[in-house]
């Protein structure tokens, strides 16, 4: 059975009681924990597959023609960023499918058993769809874009079409999070700049993580992280979801924040505004 297909069965008869290691193997969760990524493959089932890349699709295609949502739709001026990935940021509060799947408290409930955390709350949902010929994704950390610094945040990156050598799919420096600072590099035209601020990490042979489309990829908010470049003629579709440990403060960085609620914000406010962040799984 679909990975999925078992949480949603074991989370509607015994709920958290069950404790995540009936849902994820001692052996994903010590993976996990090592390496600071984890491919599941089969996450999802055909039926869940069909429904996430339906309401990715539309989601993406509605944002897209409504230029003036502004709501976080990557800038077009930087031309090479744009081939790098079409980028569309808080599908759920524009989607009311996507905003089923991405409140789903199955996906609170793994995110926060592998990040050992006892709350989850959703930092931002985003598309990531890399175009035919699309540039690679640069080296990068996610967490130091984001308005809370922790070492327990963790992303959700969903394959909706097979990820594969050609096309785009992630590598990982295993072990990564656990030395990384918070300092970063861009997603910018120089593939390999977070080595040079990581230069030790060059010592370390990268983990390359083709997956089926309807496998997930966990990776913790710390662990370096890259694509190649698709040299297909067919896009490379994710959907994926950042996840902020509840509990975590403020940080004094804007990133998706409303102008309204950062300004309201000091240094080491607690980031517990439901409609902003909400918190999709609590250890009850
Ligand atoms: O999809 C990609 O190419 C990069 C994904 C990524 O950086 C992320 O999910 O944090
Ligand atoms: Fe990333």
């Amino acid at each position: 059975m679909p990975k999925f297909m078992l949480l949603m069965t074991e989370g509607r008869l015994t709920g958290y009681n069950a404790r995540m290691r009936n849902l994820l193997s001692d052996e994903q969760m010590q993976s996990y924990q090592a390496n600071g990524f984890l491919v599941i493959e089969g996450f999802l089932d055909e039926g869940e597959l069909a429904k996430w890349r339906e309401a990715t699709d539309e989601a993406v295609a509605q944002r897209l023609a409504n230029s003036s949502a502004g709501l976080h739709n990557q800038s077009q001026e930087d031309a090479y960023y744009a081939q790098v990935f079409t980028q569309c940021i808080k599908l759920a509060d524009t989607h009311s499918g996507m905003r089923d799947l991405m409140f789903d408290p199955r996906l609170g409930m793994v995110a926060a058993a592998l990040a050992g955390v006892d709350g989850i709350r959703i930092w931002h949902d985003q598309a990531l769809i890399k175009p035919a010929y699309g540039n690679p994704t640069g080296w990068h950390l996610d967490n130091p874009y984001w308005s809370f610094s922790s070492r327990d945040a963790i992303s959700l990156w969903v394959a909706l079409d097979d990820a594969t050598l050609s096309n785009g799919c992630l590598a990982y420096i295993p072990g990564s999070h656990k030395s990384a600072r918070f300092e970063n590099a861009g997603i910018g035209e120089n593939f390999g700049s977070l080595f040079k601020i990581y230069p030790e990490w060059l010592e370390i042979a990268p983990a390359i993580c083709p997956c089926p489309a309807g496998s997930a990829v966990f990776h913790n908010g710390l662990t370096a992280h890259g694509a190649g470049a698709n040299i297909t003629n067919r896009p490379r579709r994710a959907m994926t979801c950042a996840y902020m440990p509840d509990g975590a403060t403020f940080n004094g960085v804007r990133n998706v924040l409303p102008k309204e609620y950062f300004e309201s914000l000091e240094v080491g406010d607690v980031l517990c505004d439901d409609t902003v962040n909400p918190l999709i799984w609590k250890r009850s």
